[in-house]
């Protein structure tokens, strides 16, 4: 009997798959008060519980499935480990039964940006592409649909890695590394090790150049580099600069396009192009569709998006930097863009146990000010305050309204937070689109 803990977008999903293969279902959540009604409706052969866990359901499991939230190394999952109990994830169910290649992504930041790119490349070149997995939507659900995907690319967390051991892909990349998670892992050392495992049977090994290299597991081939210098060797994808400076995406000597013409100009965008031109390139595209794609790829939502611009003041969301490498992206790239103007930094949330001291330096070099709320507020001030003017509130909305009145003409508010959402959001969407609402209501009040 199949034991599926955590009821969230994965569990939920879990529950769908193996009703739909007919397994018989324990399903359990730890939160006691999460509100269980509708699923009950919804599944009336499977038992459900939330709370403590019945101590009967121990004899009757012989397989968990356990959702990406909960820590693994909680005690009272031991007692399944002891007994022999298999305790797997949503993705290791997935790739038992994906009958389709699969392309994986992980790493510290781009993964939502890389997979969407990568699945926008593929379907524009005419392939069924299923996309799915941390990026938001269940991996499992792709399988349960009716179409026959010729492709999936699957955006993996390390916490869907660390449960998932059959995963075989046509080609996968870690994109990057930096401190994230560390409240879920026993140093840095066990969070590289756990991204690193998407290397472990892949037939593409795509990496990256730049990155401290110490990592990344060894004699995997065949290897396939991408990186910001111009290409070391025909296969690997890189940045060509010719003789009257322009510069183009290549792969090797071949030049594919001119970075001029792609949306998104910005060092880490151009990244994340190139990861994901080397993760399709086993697929048979056309240049030319390659080249509408990028040409016309704006990003994505909550990722340093526009939101207003009003008194001179420009406002940016990027509530999906949930860490620090992700803020120190925005910040560089926002910031440099528009000296000698500054920046107002927006940060803040719960931390996860990472050091913000590798940010006060650039924001000291970018940034007017910060303004840190939320629960680790006292931690990023601790950090920043001794480099650059630093405000602590209680909110994003008091956030909002202080950064109007320290911005001068010509700056960027920019809400990048450097920290994960759920103190006092739902997740990073419901953050963005409150700082757009409180942003749109400070316009109205300086138009009206
Ligand atoms: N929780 C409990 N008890 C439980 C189950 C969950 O307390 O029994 C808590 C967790 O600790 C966590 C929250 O509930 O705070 C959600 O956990 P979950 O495992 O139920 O999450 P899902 O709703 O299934 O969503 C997960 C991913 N979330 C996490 O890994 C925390 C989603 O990624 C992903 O889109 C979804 O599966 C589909 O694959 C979100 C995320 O924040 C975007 N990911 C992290 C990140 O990107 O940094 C890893
Ligand atoms: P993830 O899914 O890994 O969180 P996203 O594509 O959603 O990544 O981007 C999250 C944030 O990370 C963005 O807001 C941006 O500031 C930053 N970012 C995006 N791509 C990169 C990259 N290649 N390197 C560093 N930071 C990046």
């Amino acid at each position: 009997m199949y034991l599926v803990i955590g009821l969230g977008i994965t569990g939920q999903s879990v529950l769908r798959y193996l009703t739909h293969n007919n397994e018989a279902i324990l399903a359990y959540d730890t939160r006691e008060a999460l509100d269980i009604t509708t699923l009950k409706q919804t599944y009336p052969d499977v038992q459900f519980a939330t709370g403590s866990l019945p101590k009967s359901w121990l004899a009757k499991t012989t397989l968990v499935v356990i959702s990406p939230g909960i820590d693994l190394r909680q005690p009272w999952l031991q007692v399944f480990r002891q007994k022999g109990i298999d305790i797997i994830g949503d993705i290791e169910l997935f790739a038992r039964a994906a009958s389709a290649p699969i392309i994986g992504i992980t790493g510290s930041n781009g993964k939502s940006t890389v997979t969407s790119l990568t699945a926008s490349l593929l379907t524009a070149g005419g392939y069924k592409t299923g996309m799915g997995g941390n990026i938001g939507k269940a991996a499992l659900d792709l399988l349960l649909e009716e179409q026959n995907y010729d492709v999936f690319v699957l955006e993996l967390s390390s916490f869907q890695l660390d449960t998932t051991y059959s995963l075989h892909t046509c080609a996968s990349t870690v994109l990057n590394i930096c401190e994230d998670h560390l409240d879920r892992y026993d140093g840095m050392d066990a969070y590289i090790q756990s991204k690193n495992t998407i290397y472990q049977d892949t037939e593409l090994a795509v990496m990256p150049l730049d990155e401290p290299t110490p990592f990344w597991v060894p004699n995997i081939t065949p290897k396939q580099y991408f990186g910001l210098q111009p290409p070391r060797s025909a296969r690997d994808w890189g940045i060509e600069v010719d003789l009257d400076g322009l510069s183009y995406l290549a792969q090797g000597e071949k030049r594919l396009m001119p970075v001029s013409e792609l949306k998104l100009q910005a060092p880490h965008q151009l990244l994340n192009a190139l990861a994901s031109l080397a993760l399709v390139q086993e697929f048979d595209i056309d240049d030319t569709i390659v080249q509408q794609v990028l040409r016309n790829f704006a990003g994505l939502p909550h990722r340093t998006e526009w939101v207003a611009q009003f008194n001179q003041i420009t406002w940016i969301n990027d509530s999906k930097g949930t860490n620090v490498g992700a803020t120190l992206t925005a910040v560089k790239s926002m910031g440099s863009a528009i000296q000698p103007a500054k920046l107002v930094l927006l940060a803040g949330g719960d931390a996860k146990g990472a050091d913000m001291a590798p940010l006060a330096q650039p924001l000291a070099e970018f940034a007017r000010a910060a303004i840190v709320y939320g629960r680790d507020a006292a931690q990023l001030y601790q950090a920043w305050s001794a480099h650059l003017p630093c405000h602590h509130v209680q909110t994003l909305d008091e956030a909002v309204n202080l950064a109007a009145s320290l911005a001068q003409a010509g700056d960027t508010v920019l809400l990048s937070p450097a920290c994960a959402s759920l103190d006092q959001f739902d997740n990073y969407q419901h953050r963005g689109r409150h700082f757009a609402t409180c942003v749109t209501a400070l316009e109205n009040t300086t138009r009206g």
